[in-house]
């Protein structure tokens, strides 16, 4: 059975829709917005979304663009960039390295800046003590010297500085830059997080709830790791016994991302080195 799709009428349609058939315009835009098109018309035919489904839709991204951010990462969409692009390493041969994974959408540029080691959090009275070390080696093994890195994490609540609705935090909070010396070595003391979730009946949760799902990270520690000559490095580790661990609703999670975390009477603590590969 043909479609309507396939019709000579719709795949007109299509191509002056996509402007393919004007000179003007970006050429490859115009090739992108037209895959874009024909995947939504069929989507449209095959499903038989009626009109007022389709309005829904439009109505729900209209409404959902302050969480369009929150709604990437949802859909999985910012983790298969990052898959694509291990993809393409392997493909140049880059191997090696601390594996990557997504920058989500609640960092924040222009942390205080410190040499070697850092606090990260304004108040420590409520929560555990968290001390996290390591160095920042390359691919052999070797400490990289004056790296950059840069921490943020959520508070005891799951709120970020910048981003809590509560108004609580003050700017920075929980986000830090630290400058690293010859020894590559590189220290912060905070307050455990707690995971991430999106705001209750929000654009991104109705969106995961429609889909059966939910809308909750496990308790993570984002990364920028930086150094002259090394590629920039955007990862997160996840604080192991975190229920979530393996159920991200961002896909952000992998195996070596995963540090064994110690924990005393008064604290818990977490060695974690990260390996920079060098610029191609
Ligand atoms: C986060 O804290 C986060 O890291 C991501 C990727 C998405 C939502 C909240
Ligand atoms: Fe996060």
């Amino acid at each position: 059975m043909t479609t309507v799709f396939e019709s000579k009428h719709v795949q007109d349609l299509l191509h002056r829709a996509s402007g393919k058939d004007q000179k003007d315009g970006d050429p490859r835009f115009k090739e992108i917005m037209y895959d874009l098109l024909s995947g939504l018309f069929q989507t449209i035919e095959k499903h038989n979304v009626t009109e007022d489904e389709l309005w829904k839709a439009v109505n729900f991204i209209g409404e959902a663009s302050p969480e369009l951010g929150l709604i990437v990462p949802g859909i999985g969409l910012e983790h298969y960039m990052d898959v694509l692009m291990d993809e393409a390493d392997k493909k140049q041969g880059i191997t090696g390295g601390t594996p990557r994974t997504i920058e989500g959408p609640l960092y924040v540029e222009g942390a205080p800046l410190s040499q070697g080691e850092a606090v990260m959090s304004d108040k420590e009275d409520d929560g555990e003590v968290l001390m996290m070390e390591g160095v920042i080696k390359d691919t052999d093994g070797n400490p990289v010297p004056n790296a950059m890195v840069e921490v943020w994490h959520a508070d005891t609540r799951g709120f970020y500085s910048h981003f809590d609705p509560t108004g609580l935090q003050a700017d920075f909070n929980n986000r830090r830059r630290i400058q690293t010396g010859a020894d590559g070595k590189y220290k912060f003391r905070s307050i455990m997080p707690v995971g991430y979730s999106v705001p209750p009946n929000g654009s991104t949760d109705r969106l995961m709830k429609a889909m059966g799902r939910h809308g909750s990270r496990p308790a993570h520690i984002h990364f920028f790791v930086q150094a002259e000559g090394y590629r920039h490095l955007t990862t997160q580790i996840n604080i192991a016994d975190d229920p979530l661990v393996y159920d991200d609703f961002a896909y952000a999670t992998r195996e070596e991302l995963i540090p064994e975390l110690n924990r005393t009477s008064d604290h818990a603590e977490i060695n974690f080195d990260f390996e920079l590969v060098p610029n191609s």
